[in-house]
């Protein structure tokens, strides 16, 4: 199954906090890293009073579940040092989200698949189409056609010399 995973960090060296992420992803049992994005650098969305986010999108190729995914990633992020302080939308090392799994979409308790913060999230949106330019995605319609109704204001592409 092919499966696309947001990152996002705002803390603690975020593009180095990325790589770490891209590697430990790639290294999931029976799954494997097949490509990602640039890097991203994008204004908070939610508290205004924490610093830019760095963002990118990987595609994985995997033999697990998307609720094995799930609980991998989150691994990951907590490996990173991620602490959950309850606040909403606040700052974080580390943010693993599924953005889709296949074609899939899957309303469980824990877990929505598509993400439900894709179609509002520029920073999702772009790294997303430069992986899978038309992309569609299942119940929300082209990808491209999303990020023209979002917009591209408050992110700018890193070239790969600042996101190595
Ligand atoms: N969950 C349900 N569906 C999924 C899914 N498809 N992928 C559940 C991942 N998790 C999913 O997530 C909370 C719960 O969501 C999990 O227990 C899981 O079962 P979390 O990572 O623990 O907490 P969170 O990330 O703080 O929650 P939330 O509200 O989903 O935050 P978001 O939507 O991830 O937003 N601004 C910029 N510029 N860039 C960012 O990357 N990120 C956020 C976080 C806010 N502002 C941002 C950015
Ligand atoms: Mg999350």
């Amino acid at each position: 199954m092919q499966s696309y995973i947001g990152l996002g960090s705002n803390l603690d060296n975020p593009e180095l906090q990325l790589d770490t992420a891209l590697a430990a992803l790639d290294d999931i049992h029976d799954t494997s890293l097949v490509k990602y994005s640039s890097f991203y650098r994008s204004i908070p969305l939610g508290p205004s009073d924490q610093p830019d986010f760095i963002n990118a999108v990987a595609l994985l190729d995997t033999h697990l579940t998307a609720a094995q995914l799930l609980s991998q990633s989150q691994l990951v992020e907590n490996r990173q040092g991620r602490v959950r302080d309850g606040q909403r939308w606040g700052p974080r090392i580390l943010d693993l989200d599924i953005l889709l799994y296949g074609d899939q979409v899957i309303d469980e308790p824990g877990l929505t698949v598509p993400h439900p913060g894709i179609r509002h999230r520029n920073f999702v949106l772009m790294p997303l189409l430069e992986l899978a330019p038309d992309l569609e995605i299942p119940g929300l319609g082209r990808a491209d056609e999303l990020l023209d109704a979002v917009g591209c204001a408050g992110i700018t592409k890193l070239n790969l010399a600042m996101s190595g």
